[in-house]
């Protein structure tokens, strides 16, 4: 059982997969995605997991977007930035790499290849390495992405070949519930906590379920110690029949669980001294 801190809570307000015809709460422009994170902020929100759209609203991994994206969201809040590594998957390697360019404190780095709905999630041995080792350089302190049981042996297995990541402090979260991953279950949740112990002492994780999963998920990683994402990146749903208004609501929705949890959520002060990111 992890130790039973507060709750760090993660916003994933936009993703590569929902387009902003059917979703048009989604935050597309970086007006939209700084307004949320101050937002979300506020709500108890203290990282923002960042994937980025073009002018067209697509999903794009475009270098001085990203920058200014960066830029923007530390000029507006005290969120610990973290760009998703892992893009659309479509997305190139070397694209994916290069987001590492733009500077963010944190990144997202997945620990395997996954079916995602139709498509395939690539994520190489080779690739991997590559990722947790320029980040190594770097000082960026990656959240290993876990989608599947295995892909926690693979972590297990970098960090004992490649070392420890930048920061010193092992993070994961769990991506519950994507058609071709792990279901979003209890059991699924305790399986992944039981093998989170053979990583090195003091591995913290968080947990997401994509769509109907989210309160299940929600629910099973508060009550096994660990952390929570939320977003619209994962839910477009709030309730049956009820599309989600805005990622506050998500936000809300789970500070409100982790205050019941008697785990508040933490401050973004309190949750870079956790994970291991520098003020
Ligand atoms: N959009 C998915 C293909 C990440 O951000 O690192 C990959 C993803 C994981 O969302
Ligand atoms: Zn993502």
């Amino acid at each position: 059982m992890q130790s039973m801190t507060g709750t760090v809570i993660t916003v994933a307000p936009t993703g590569a997969e929902n387009s902003k015809t059917d979703v048009p709460a989604l935050p597309v422009t970086l007006d939209e995605l700084v307004l949320t994170a101050k937002e979300c902020e506020a709500l108890g929100a203290s990282i923002i997991h960042v994937h980025i759209r073009d002018a067209d609203a697509r999903p794009t991994l475009d270098p001085g977007r990203l920058r200014d994206t960066v830029a923007g969201l530390r000029e507006s809040t005290d969120l610990i930035v973290q760009l998703s590594s892992g893009g659309a998957v479509t997305d190139p390697e070397s694209d994916r790499l290069a987001v590492l360019d733009a500077g963010p404190e944190m990144a997202s780095c997945t620990m395997g290849t996954v079916n995602f709905g139709d498509g395939v999630f690539m994520n190489r041995w080779e690739f991997i390495v590559e990722l947790h080792t320029r980040m190594q350089e770097r000082g960026i302190v990656p959240e290993y992405e876990i989608f599947d049981l295995g892909q926690l042996a693979t972590l297990q297995r970098l960090l004992g070949k490649h070392g420890l990541p930048a920061g010193g402090h092992v993070h994961v979260d769990l991506v519950m519930g994507v058609p071709g991953g792990m279901p979003g279950t209890t059991a699924a949740l305790v399986a992944c906590e039981q093998a989170i112990r053979d990583l090195p002492a003091g591995t913290t994780f968080s947990a997401t379920g994509i769509g109907r999963s989210t309160i299940p998920v929600m629910l099973a990683s508060l009550s096994a110690g660990g952390h929570l994402r939320v977003g619209m990146e994962d839910t477009v749903t709030y309730a049956k029949g009820q599309s989600v208004d805005s990622n506050m609501q998500l936000v809300a929705r789970a500070a409100g669980f982790a205050e019941l949890a008697q785990r508040s959520p933490l401050t973004t002060r309190e949750a870079r001294a956790l994970l291991g990111v520098p003020t």
